[in-house]
């Protein structure tokens, strides 16, 4: 395929490449800015995954976060396809970071805000600078015509959501733009049937690598039995499909793959889960909620298991990362 057409297959396929208006180094003198590194990626049809800046910002302390980020950066690197870390700096969305703007991202913390879709025009006009979360790395990713996304876990409907509505708009996000996400499944700080049942509803394609099981991040298992099971990188490139399902039917909403965690990594569940129920309740006795209580739940649960549950998020992504390159690049591939 030459680069010029696999180009023009982003472009048609996606419908959003042309929103995005490029100069020649890779700047954007319009929405976004892409680093020249992307732009060079994406103009020749090369492989690039998106990562996103949340798990950064809020996920972990400085200095872990940022060796956390390039380890992860090099990994992609090294497996043939390019990393697009994504977040909003001085009220500019980029899509890929340089070794500077990484650096500034992990030391400002939870200085950088917590951007979902719903803040990214707030964080845009303020000049500010946001932390995108799945939702609004989702919302970048497709814009600039990236097809795969990878993280850790992805947000959900949390418990007792049935209630309070507290449903991520990571998965209104998945309904809407043809991107797959590629994660270790749904930590059980959060309402996993209910999540899938609203995943269901929204259109999301829900597949589980190898396993008919949909994973619960820190175990393989949830309980939950998914529609779709995929056995291989192929399998995934396919129904991702440039050439053969989601992207060339035009379905325009996402996927989510669910690859679990190793057996020999997975934290124990069964001390995740009392943490879990501990810090649910502490949650609810101090009133955390809204957009505060995924990290609150995080970083507590973290804290029960004495670093245990983010040890084991690390690890997952670090040793998981080579396979979501895999997916990526035959994912770019005409033929397979
Ligand atoms: N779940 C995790 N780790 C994370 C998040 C969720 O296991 O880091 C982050 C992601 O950025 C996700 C966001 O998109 O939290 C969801 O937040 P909320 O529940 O407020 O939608
Ligand atoms: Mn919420």
């Amino acid at each position: 395929m030459s680069s010029s057409s696999a180009l023009s297959r982003l472009v048609n396929l996606q419908r959003q490449f042309e929103q995005t208006k490029r100069s020649e180094n890779g700047s954007s003198k319009g929405d976004v800015k892409i680093s020249p590194e992307v732009f060079d990626a994406l103009s020749n049809g090369r492989a690039v995954v998106a990562l996103e800046s949340t798990i950064i910002s809020h996920g972990m302390p400085y200095p872990q976060n940022l060796q956390t980020a390039k380890e992860v950066e090099a990994i992609v690197r090294e497996n043939g396809a390019v990393p697009a870390t994504i977040a909003i700096l001085d009220g500019i969305p980029c899509i890929g970071l340089s070794n500077e703007q990484l650096e500034r991202l992990a030391s400002l913390g939870t200085k950088a805000q917590k951007t979902a879709r719903r803040d990214i025009a707030h964080i845009v006009a303020s000049g500010g600078n946001g932390a995108t979360t799945v939702s609004a790395t989702i919302f970048f990713a497709s814009k600039v015509g990236i097809p795969v996304f990878v993280t850790g876990g992805i947000g959900g409907v949390h418990r007792h959501g049935e209630q309070t509505m507290d449903i991520s708009s990571d998965l209104t996000e998945l309904g809407r733009s043809p991107v797959a996400v590629i994660s270790a499944g749904i930590k059980s700080i959060l309402d996993i049937p209910r999540t899938l049942e609203y995943l269901e509803t929204q259109g999301v394609t829900v597949a589980s690598y190898k396993t008919h099981e949909f994973p619960a991040f820190f175990t393989e298992t949830s309980g939950c039995q998914v529609p779709c099971r995929v056995d291989s990188p192929e399998d995934c490139a396919r129904l991702i499909g440039m050439t053969h399902a989601n992207l060339k039917l035009g379905l325009g909403s996402g996927i989510l793959i669910g690859v679990p965690i190793p057996k020999e990594h997975a934290a124990s569940g069964r001390m995740i889960e009392s943490a879990i129920q501990t810090a649910l309740k502490e949650a609810r006795d101090k009133n955390v909620s809204g957009n505060a209580e995924t990290p609150f739940l995080l970083a507590k649960v973290n804290e029960l298991t004495k670093g245990a549950s983010l040890a084991s998020s690390i690890l997952f992504l670090v040793s998981y990362v080579w396979l979501y390159c895999d997916i990526m690049v035959r994912a770019f591939m005409v033929e397979f």
